[in-house]
């Protein structure tokens, strides 16, 4: 549980840089055993949105919203020996994010939810070409796609990628998500056989649980 005091903790040292600190605080949080969604909805993804706020109406610079970015994407990696003391279950997904599509903390969130569950996940990060990721899911023979997409303007580039995927590998499983849904596109989306827009990690969790 975070509380509404050390989320503002958190985000006024992750504003001023102190990495080291911020990195103290989510230490003791996995030293508690804090669930990963949790932490990555209720700390990372909560500071971030504000940081995106603050940037959009001009109270922050542009450098220190690169800075609390590269802070966070550190951070993410504290969790990294939790993410494997699951049973596997040689399953295997491919994250990635659409081209020309920059924003890929929320992909690495969703690889390391798989992870948790006991998937491989690739993930292929942050404006990935598309004949490069079809050459990818070629060789690596995923059982699901999980593409992300941030800001609407990218999603022609996504839909171009949803219909690369069913033409080369018609029965491959897709779950898409992302901010860029807030302003549309998800009727288009499910429209596409096998394939499901998903909103949250809550959401996402139950749906690999029933996998
Ligand atoms: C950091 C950041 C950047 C960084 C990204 C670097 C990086 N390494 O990722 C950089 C500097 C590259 C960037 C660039 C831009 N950005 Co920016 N950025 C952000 C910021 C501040 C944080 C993004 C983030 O990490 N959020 C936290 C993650 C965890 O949240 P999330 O992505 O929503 O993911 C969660 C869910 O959506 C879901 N999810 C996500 N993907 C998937 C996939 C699947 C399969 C599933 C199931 C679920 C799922 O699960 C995640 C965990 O809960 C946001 C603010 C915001 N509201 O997010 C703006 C924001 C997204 N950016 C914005 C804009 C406008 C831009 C630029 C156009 C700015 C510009 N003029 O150049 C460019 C676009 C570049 C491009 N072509 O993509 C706008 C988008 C608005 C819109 N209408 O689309 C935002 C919202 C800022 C704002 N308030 O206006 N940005």
């Amino acid at each position: 549980m975070i509380t509404d005091l050390l989320y503002q903790e958190y985000l006024s040292l992750l504003l001023n840089g102190k990495r080291d600190a911020c990195s103290r605080m989510v230490q003791a949080l996995i030293d508690k055993n804090i669930d990963i969604k949790t932490l990555y909805t209720d700390l990372f993804q909560k500071s971030l949105y504000e940081v995106g706020k603050l940037w959009e109406f001009n109270k922050i610079t542009v450098a220190r919203e690169h800075l609390v970015t590269a802070i966070t994407e550190g951070l993410l990696n504290l969790v990294y020996p939790k993410l494997f003391l699951g049973k596997r279950t040689h399953k295997k997904a491919v994250i990635s994010c659409a081209a020309n599509e920059f924003h890929q903390i929320g992909g690495k969130m969703v690889a390391d939810m798989f992870e948790i569950q006991g998937w491989d996940a690739h993930f292929l990060g942050a404006n990935m070409p598309l004949d490069q990721m079809l050459h990818y899911i070629d060789e690596v023979k995923p059982d699901l796609l999980g593409l992300s997409l941030s800001v609407y303007f990218n999603m022609p580039s996504l839909i171009k990628g949803i219909e690369a995927v069913k033409t080369n590998f018609k029965n491959l499983d897709i779950v898409v998500g992302g901010q860029a849904f807030n302003w549309g596109g998800m009727d288009k989306v499910k429209s596409y056989p096998n394939t499901v827009c998903i909103r949250s990690l809550v959401e996402l969790d139950h749906m690999i649980t029933v996998e």
